[in-house]
């Protein structure tokens, strides 16, 4: 298996309720290092470009909004897998939906603020990853 890195955003709901340390061990604990890290507030023209893939869905206005409500910690995890190893952590989009144990089924309050984004394949995380970090911000 290769050594991946996938990028990560802890969303509002969670920094909301101070889970960010608790999610960054579930993390941990699935054996995922996280080599990159910083709090920031997404502006409403950084969620839309986010997201983009969304923009004729009719939640899309919700997610804006939601991503925008507070702070969110964007980070990078470098693991084996890593791609695949943090959705599974993720568990399921809809809480209701994921698998005991998952960041999603402990700490999610719905399906739009489901507490975490995980890059879904290599050429996003690689976009994802350069959308908000700079090579030096990145130490593995
Ligand atoms: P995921 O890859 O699990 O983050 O899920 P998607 O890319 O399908 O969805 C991205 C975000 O859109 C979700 F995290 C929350 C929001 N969403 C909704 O609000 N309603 C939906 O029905 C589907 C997604």
């Amino acid at each position: 298996m290769a050594i991946e890195r996938t990028f990560s955003i802890i969303k509002p709901d969670a920094t909301r309720r101070n889970l960010t340390g608790a999610i960054n061990a579930l993390i941990e604990k699935a054996g995922l290092r996280i080599i990159a890290q910083k709090r920031v507030r997404i502006t409403t023209a950084q969620a839309e470009t986010f997201y983009a893939v969304h923009k004729e869905r009719p939640f899309f206005g919700e997610l804006v909004e939601t991503m925008t409500a507070g702070p969110v910690v964007v980070q990078v995890l470098e693991g084996e897998n890593a791609i695949k190893a943090y959705r599974d952590v993720l568990g399921a989009t809809d809480p209701a939906k994921a698998a005991p144990g998952t960041i999603r089924k402990e700490f999610a309050l719905s399906v739009g603020e489901n507490s975490g984004h995980g890059s879904d394949a290599p050429e996003t995380a690689a976009i994802e990853i350069a959308q908000w970090f700079s090579g030096n911000e990145i130490v593995g």
